[in-house]
């Protein structure tokens, strides 16, 4: 790491020793989830890797110092200082030369944590392509595309495309694993319709993945697809519809850019009566305990 980032002493020190590693990401605390239960996840998804044996690194930006390993104070301010900015990989020299704070999205996260030496990272959905024309495709897939890391997450956000992000993550040389399922999850429900690229049943045959990707020196990720938990998943059927009326919603609203998908979040939790905050909070815990076992395999 450079001069301008920090990586917090136990998170440095369980590096250096070669032990298990997991980053986690701010923005879904900052923008993804409301107040107060961000803070309660932000702790929860350190504790899950925790409980699987890893030191959690939560990323974020502190008064311009890009950090790997917050602190419980610093998940604090990032879950309820006002203003924090969303951070993707382009962003971070604004709050670094400004000395702002900012929450990373899974880019920013992974390039702060792969410099950092962090193998694992777990989030809740990747952005992708969104739908309809405005041709909004998330910076996510780019950094996937040429930062190696094993993510762990739910497929991407059921707000985007779907089938195009799935082609797109080809084209950015993603390789797509599903985590003992054949199908890509849709984040809040457990089917798309879309294949994975291959399955893997254990932690141990995603770390033999990872070992081979990492030998071949190839540049991208291992992206690692979890479904949702059984119990909390919605049905595809549902999501869809709640779906297109959020983004008539947004339509209709004019909300763009980085708003648009922290406001489709916003919306659909509104419409299932907070069911689909419950589906992202239990698939953001189950990944981060996949992740944790990941990481302790590779240790
Ligand atoms: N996963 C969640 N909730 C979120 C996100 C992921 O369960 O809010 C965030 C991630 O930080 C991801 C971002 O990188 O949403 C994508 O934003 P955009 O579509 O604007 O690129
Ligand atoms: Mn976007």
């Amino acid at each position: 790491m450079n001069e301008l980032t920090r990586t917090s002493p136990d998170v440095a020190a369980a590096l250096q020793a070669g032990g298990a590693v997991v980053a986690l990401e701010s923005t879904v605390l900052a923008h993804g989830l409301p107040r107060p239960r961000n803070l309660a996840v932000g702790r929860a998804l350190e504790a899950e890797v925790r409980a699987g044996g890893a030191v959690p690194a939560t990323v974020g930006v502190i008064a311009g110092v890009p950090i790997v390993g917050l602190s419980d104070a610093e998940v604090v301010r990032m879950a309820t200082a006002e203003g924090v900015l969303k951070l993707s990989t382009r962003d971070l020299a604004v709050p670094a030369a400004r000395g702002l704070d900012g929450a990373t999205t899974v880019a920013a996260t992974m390039f702060l944590a792969h410099r950092a030496g962090v193998r694992v990272f777990a989030t809740g959905g990747i952005g992708g392509v969104h739908r309809g024309g405005a041709r909004d495709v998330s910076a996510d897939l780019t950094e996937l595309g040429r930062t190696p890391m094993v993510v762990v997450c739910a497929g991407a956000k059921s707000v985007l495309d779907l089938p195009a992000t799935r082609e797109a993550l080809e084209t950015a040389g993603v390789l797509i694993v599903g985590w003992r399922t054949d199908e890509l999850p849709a984040f809040y429900a457990r089917e798309s319709g879309l294949k994975v690229d291959v399955r893997a049943g254990s932690a141990a045959e995603v770390a033999a993945l990872w070992k081979a990707h990492e030998a071949l020196g190839a540049p991208g990720a291992i992206l690692l697809c979890v479904p949702p938990p059984t119990e909390h998943a919605l049905p595809a059927g549902e999501v869809e519809e709640t779906i297109r009326a959020a983004l008539g919603l947004a339509e209709r609203e004019g909300v763009r850019g980085k708003e648009v998908t922290p406001f489709l979040l916003r919306a659909v939790a509104e419409s299932t009566g907070g069911r689909s905050l419950e589906a992202n909070v239990a698939l953001l815990r189950n990944n981060a305990r996949v992740a944790a076992a990941v990481a302790a395999a590779l240790a």
